[in-house]
């Protein structure tokens, strides 16, 4: 089974085009426009082994809000649609990803209900052109538009830059967990028989 989806958003403040493959190799061509969001993408693809296509056109004469929400949004659409019917996936995930002196845990749950519980400390406003306070909107975004219950707490870390690429990773590792198939489940993993 194809799990690839592709979806497109334009609306008066970004216009942006996700393709997602769940079982892809980690590739990834990323171009928002901003940096620092590149990169965290680009990490995502690599350590979730996703291939990844984001290009985005934001307004970011007005600042990066509108651009990082929207692509969370978009993301999180192409997650929901790759997924299908999730028959035969793991549906939970979780990993504690160390990044130096940082230590992230990410846990989620494909369950259909969204769900944000988000625990991380910045102690600057911005890691390049890059609002420390979009991790938080990115991520509730994704919970929102995938379906998904999403847990991401700091338990250490001191380098902000350190600090969001661990949650990236973190829920990278995660989410390829959550994906991933498990022999023994031949169908949906809910006794109510539907997530
Ligand atoms: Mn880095």
């Amino acid at each position: 089974m194809d799990r690839t989806a592709s979806i497109s958003r334009t609306t008066s403040e970004t216009d942006i085009a996700v393709t997602l493959n769940l079982d892809g190799s980690g590739r990834s061509d990323i171009d928002t426009g901003i940096g620092f969001f590149d990169h965290m993408l680009r990490s995502f693809a690599k350590h979730g082994f996703f291939d990844l296509t984001v290009q985005v056109k934001g307004d970011l004469e007005v600042d990066c809000h509108h651009t990082i929400e929207d692509t969370g949004i978009v993301l999180g659409e192409a997650i929901k649609k790759a997924l299908d019917d999730k028959k035969g996936i793991r549906r939970y995930g979780s990993f504690a990803l160390p990044m130096d002196e940082t230590l992230v845990l990410t846990a989620l749950d494909l369950s259909g209900r969204p769900y944000l519980c988000f625990d991380a400390d910045f102690t600057v406003d911005k890691v390049g052109e890059f609002d420390t306070e979009m991790v938080r909107e990115f991520f509730y975004a994704i919970s929102y538009s995938s379906g998904m219950n999403l847990h991401i707490r700091q338990l250490a870390g001191q380098n902000n830059h350190h600090i969001i690429e661990a949650i990236f990773k973190s829920f990278a590792k995660a989410l390829d967990e959550a994906v991933g198939y498990d022999p023994r489940i031949t169908d949906v993993l809910s006794t109510k028989g539907t997530l």
